[in-house]
């Protein structure tokens, strides 16, 4: 019995019988084709593709090369599912067939070969890459598979690529003498130590490139481990004479740089990136993070936006709802299962923190077999999310409550591609040389793209592909039928899923982000290139300028909200039709309960506000208005203690809503708005803007499900309904002076917050609470889940002072 090591990977023999010999494909050509396209250099070598090589019978002559490669090829474009691992060709001593079983379990993956441990005795499966490392005098600990540039393909095409686990360990003792290969070395791990602990500690957790991968049905559920420091950083630092950064939507940065659009500032990052780490899963896995505040002063929650967590409801991360904030200098392990599939993200949910650069992407793919569009795309890459931010040039703080004179308003300066982008000085026309976000595509393939829209500002956002068409196949995480637009419109908090074809010259093309509304004023725009594989990187057109920009075409999402005919020149969400499932119970004449939410803001004059001995909170708008919000008359404030986990320790008076109102409130009534819904009825919300302020929609959000959108419109007087295949949505905007209807079935207790989305609307209190079921409907609560609340003990005589004092 033999085991071999080579570069990438290892082989069995038994005795000297290769089991896999065409994984060591780059250590012995002579048995192997290492035929990679072009479009997935970035990863190194894949399981399936080295099996299909072998049954293919390839050699090293280069002609039989060639007719691999011609082989794979038809089979890709065909969809050929890759083969299963072939059956173990002669009997194996005990240990061999431990280690076969792990790998063979885990089919298809190279990183289960990799990081299957064995000792003497027995093999212990894992697709851990620190799994069982030992961080003492051990080098290759502080190496890490890089999730730089990983590739994900589309389950479809056949082919299904793993990440490089890196590091090189079965000969010999096992991880403690091993060094990963040189082209590894110069990738130092951006990680303390305290980082990954986790992750060697423990063989059952999978590492966040691992679970970046194709879903397959049937395969198992993963545990997917992400470590977020989170800390006060600052745009081009000295990091950045260190290295430029060139990775999107990844988990680690091998860069700490933080380039933006290159005019320095300070920020709050999550593992000093912007955007912040990218969590990307299969639906059913189960997701931990634990999150470190290093921020100083502050403290922090994360929510997981449009994640529903059913049976996790304390993990949903909204600050005195659902948990106690996460103070600086302590850390909080949120975890739960990626119960629904869909392009989701994460931001800060406390304070301001969010537009200061707490957000990142949250990406749940599932088997094709249970997406209802999977077969009008061929990719579905970890690199095509898409996701975009407005950017300030200073703290949040700074324009909260508002100032008078200079720099009024919460107007971001620019908006931002996936953390990149430049920006042009509106006074002396200096443009930063930041790079952009650039996409890449191949001509002929499909891909699919996932927009993630992370404002937090007021400002619409709308993105148009140069000469591309954008199929829409899904909105908030749930598939709609595809629509064609040619520009998509979307409010603080959506998201959209396209498919782009790949149908034009090989060029590169310019993608146009453009900021409406409010954002209009400044003209923020940022642009990002789309580029052909092997076409030029520079797009041949001039770029498109916030003024004269790329032909609109078809809008989805139009600003003007005139949804209640078709339009050739626009969709409105609601008309988007459903391709998922509608329980048919919801469309019921009557729902079992209605919600009437008419909202607006509430002025005051300054001689209201500036009392003595009075704090009443206010947001100084841009016109020098000192405003709050009111959302059926009340403004919300949260309570002292998290209802959802300590409910005993807050008083029932903090509680009101419509029909009960604390009896001296006034006009500026401030309480903590809660709703109670009985556990599954069929609720119809309807939301009334009464804002009456042109250019301003509210996107509302509802944590905990999606709905159904059954009408938008501005007319008043009977609200249409539609109720043939409503889309699925959990955040939409309501359309300024116009009204929103939605219906969902309330079958996830707990306490759901809703609100708009516009960051500095939720800190003057256009929120409420959604409390469906009892308390007996929730599950137990997290053991030492962390408690807060107020201290007011009762006040104490002097002490008498010491005799000796
Ligand atoms: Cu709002």
């Amino acid at each position: 019995m033999c085991v071999c090591t080579c570069m990438y990977s290892i082989y069995l023999c038994s005795p000297c019988v290769c089991v896999l010999p065409c994984l060591c494909a780059r250590r012995r050509p002579s048995r192997a084709c290492s035929y990679i396209p072009a479009d997935r250099l970035s990863v190194f070598l894949s399981l399936s593709f080295s099996v299909q090589c072998e049954l293919l019978e390839c050699n090293h002559t280069t002609a039989q090369d060639r007719s691999c490669k011609a082989t794979v090829e038809r089979r890709l474009a065909a969809g050929v599912e890759p083969p299963p691992l072939p059956p173990l060709p002669l009997p194996l001593p005990p240990l061999l067939a431990g280690w076969y079983h792990c790998v063979r379990n885990w089919a298809n993956s190279l990183l289960h070969i990799l990081h299957t441990r064995c000792s003497s005795s027995e093999c212990q499966c894992s697709t851990n890459p620190l799994f069982g490392q030992v961080t003492a005098d051990d080098q290759s600990a502080r190496y890490f598979s890089a999730s730089h540039g990983l590739v994900q393909t589309h389950p479809d095409s056949a082919i299904f690529q793993a990440g490089f686990g890196g590091i090189d360990n079965l000969g010999g003792r096992w991880g403690s003498t091993a060094r990963p290969p040189a082209a590894l070395r110069s990738r130092p791990l951006d990680y303390s130590e305290r980082a990954t602990a986790e992750l060697r500690r423990n063989p059952s957790l999978s590492a966040p490139d691992e679970c970046a991968r194709a879903c397959r049905e049937g395969e198992p559920p993963r545990i997917c481990y992400y470590h977020f420091t989170l800390e006060f950083y600052t745009v081009l630092g000295a990091a950045c004479q260190v290295c430029t950064p060139n990775a999107t939507n990844t988990v680690w940065s091998h860069c700490q740089c933080v380039l933006a659009d290159g005019v320095e500032r300070g920020i709050l990052t999550a593992n000093r990136m912007i955007p912040g780490p990218s969590i990307q899963v299969c639906e059913g896995d189960r997701v931990v993070i634990d999150v470190e505040n290093h921020m100083e002063g502050q403290e922090v929650t994360l929510h997981w936006h449009g994640v529903w967590q059913k049976g996790s409801q304390y993990y949903d991360g909204v600050p005195f709802v659902t948990q106690c904030p996460i103070t600086a200098g302590t850390s909080f392990r949120y975890q739960w299962t990626a119960g629904n599939a869909g392009t989701h993200f994460w931001h800060a949910h406390t304070g301001l923190q969010k537009i200061d650069g707490l957000y990142g992407s949250v990406i749940v793919r599932q088997p094709p077999s249970k997406d209802p569009n999977s077969k009008l795309y061929d990719y579905d890459l970890t690199t095509h999310v898409v996701l975009i931010s407005d950017w300030m040039h200073e703290d949040a703080a700074e324009r909260f409550p508002g100032r008078l004179a200079v720099n009024v308003g919460q107007d971001p300066e620019t908006v931002l591609i996936n953390g990149k982008g430049q920006f042009r000085d509106p006074n002396t026309g200096f443009v930063t040389n930041t790079p952009l976000e650039v996409f890449t595509i191949t001509p002929g393939r499909r891909y699919r793209f996932r927009l993630i829209n992370a404002f937090a500002s007021v400002c619409p956002a709308q993105i148009t592909f140069q000469g591309h068409d954008l199929t829409v196949i899904a909105t908030d995480g749930e598939p709609v039928q595809p629509v064609n637009v040619n520009t998509i419109i979307s409010f603080s908090g959506e998201r959209y899923d396209f498919v782009v074809t790949a149908n034009q010259p090989v060029g590169a093309y310019w993608i146009q982000l453009r900021g409406l509304g409010e954002c209009g004023i400044k003209r923020a725009q940022q642009l990002g290139i789309l580029r052909y594989a092997r076409g030029p990187y520079q797009p041949a057109a001039r770029p498109p300028t916030y003024d004269v920009g790329l032909p609109q075409g078809v809008v989805l999402n139009p600003l003007d909200a005139i949804c209640n005919r078709p339009r050739d020149d626009a969709v409105c969400v609601s008309q988007l039709k459903n391709a998922g499932h509608v329980d048919e119970g919801l469309l019921q004449e009557r729902p079992d309960v209605k919600i009437f939410l008419p909202f607006r803001f509430l002025g005051y004059r300054p001689e209201e506000v500036f009392q003595p001995n009075t704090y009443n909170r206010y947001l100084v708008a841009p016109t020098g208005d000192h405003v709050i919000s009111l959302v059926d008359e009340i403004s919300f404030t949260f309570p002292p203690s998290p209802p959802l986990s300590q409910i005993q320790d807050i008083p029932p008076e903090q509680f009101c809503n419509g029909d009960n109102r604390p009896a001296d409130c006034g006009a500026n009534c401030m309480c903590t708005h809660k709703v109670d819904v009985p556990l599954n009825a069929v609720v119809e919300v309807v939301l009334v803007d009464e804002v009456q302020q042109p250019n301003l929609s509210h996107p509302f959000h509802l944590h905990g499900y999606s709905f159904k959108v059954v009408g938008i419109g501005r007319s008043r007087g009977l609200l249409h309904r539609e109720f043939n295949l409503p889309p699925s949505k959990d955040t939409i905007a309501v359309p300024n002076n116009g009204y929103v209807v939605f219906r969902f079935r309330a079958d996830n207790p707990g306490y759901w917050l809703f609100h708009c989305h516009f960051l500095f609307h939720i800190v003057i209190g256009m929120n409420l609470i959604l409390h469906v079921g009892t308390h007996g409907d929730l599950p137990p609560i997290p053991p030492n889940f962390p408690r807060c609340g107020d201290h007011l003990p009762p006040i104490q005589a002097p002490l008498p002072l010491s005799p000796y004092h």
